[in-house]
């Protein structure tokens, strides 16, 4: 049976990547609702609906777990989504906060990630347990989703949005933490602005490795030899987006 991934649009497929390199035997199945991106500015009743409708098809297709490939789909309707689904396991990602902490002794961490993933409750708890004695700076971008969602990663519109939102940060900053399933692939522009010298860091490595420990506890891993085939469904529905997803999935970050 294959495993599900779902995110707001073509950001997940940096987390899906991940996933098939840890895991080439198994079968994927993508499905983006890019139709409903962005979620990040959007209440957390309309993210746990339009979440819980792609999970849905996910499930129905038989799916035996699903990675919300989402960190505000995540931090707004994970519980609600492991609530409804309690027979396959529900992995979520979060911001990459605690290796940023771990792996810096110093110097301030700069969290960039949609408004609602920054504002909700599941954030400021992460903070809390992991981050208490370092300055993060937090900085929401609205806006950078739909200029990745139209196939713009490190070039003319996504460089400028991220200089004008980069362009005055703290010289103190020694980490960033792309706390958004589709910033990695600007990630080049990131480093150019920033300088080199920053560590960068993102939850894809993390979930897929959680995925993967939770389908060998639950004997539920593809035991191959062949390697698995990926399925990518939009709710566009457009050759266009497809074609971006499949380029995304092979460009990588
Ligand atoms: N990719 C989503 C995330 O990780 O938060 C954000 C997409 C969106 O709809 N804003």
């Amino acid at each position: 049976r294959p495993i599900g991934f779902f995110d707001s649009g073509v950001g997940g497929i940096s987390v899906l990547r991940r996933s098939v390199e840890i895991l080439p035997m198994e079968n994927y199945i993508y499905y983006g609702d890019s139709k409903n991106a962005p979620y990040g500015t959007k209440d957390v009743d309309t993210i746990r609906r339009l979440t819980s409708e792609g999970i849905d098809l996910l499930v129905d297709r038989g799916c035996k777990a699903v990675v919300v490939a989402c960190n505000t789909a995540t931090s707004a309707a994970i519980d609600y989504i492991r609530d409804k689904y309690v027979s396959i396991p529900v992995i979520g990602i979060e911001p990459a906060l605690k290796p940023a902490v771990e792996s810096t002794e110093d110097g301030k961490i700069l969290v960039l990630a949609t408004p609602r993933t920054l504002t909700e409750r599941k954030f400021h708890a992460l903070m809390e347990s992991v981050a208490r004695t370092r300055e993060i700076i937090k900085m929401p971008l609205p806006g950078l989703v739909e200029i990745i969602e139209k196939g713009d990663f490190d070039e003319e519109k996504s460089f400028e949005y991220l200089q004008e939102a980069l362009g005055d940060v703290d010289k103190n900053v020694r980490a960033v933490v792309l706390g958004c399933t589709h910033y990695p692939f600007v990630k080049q522009s990131i480093l150019r602005i920033l300088g080199d010298e920053v560590s960068v860091y993102d939850g894809s490595d993390g979930t897929a490795r959680r995925l993967a420990r939770i389908l060998a506890d639950r004997a539920l891993l593809n035991p191959g030899p062949e390697r698995g085939t990926i399925e990518i469904l939009n709710s566009l529905g457009t050759p266009e987006i497809l074609e971006l997803s499949r380029y995304l999935l092979q460009k990588g970050t």
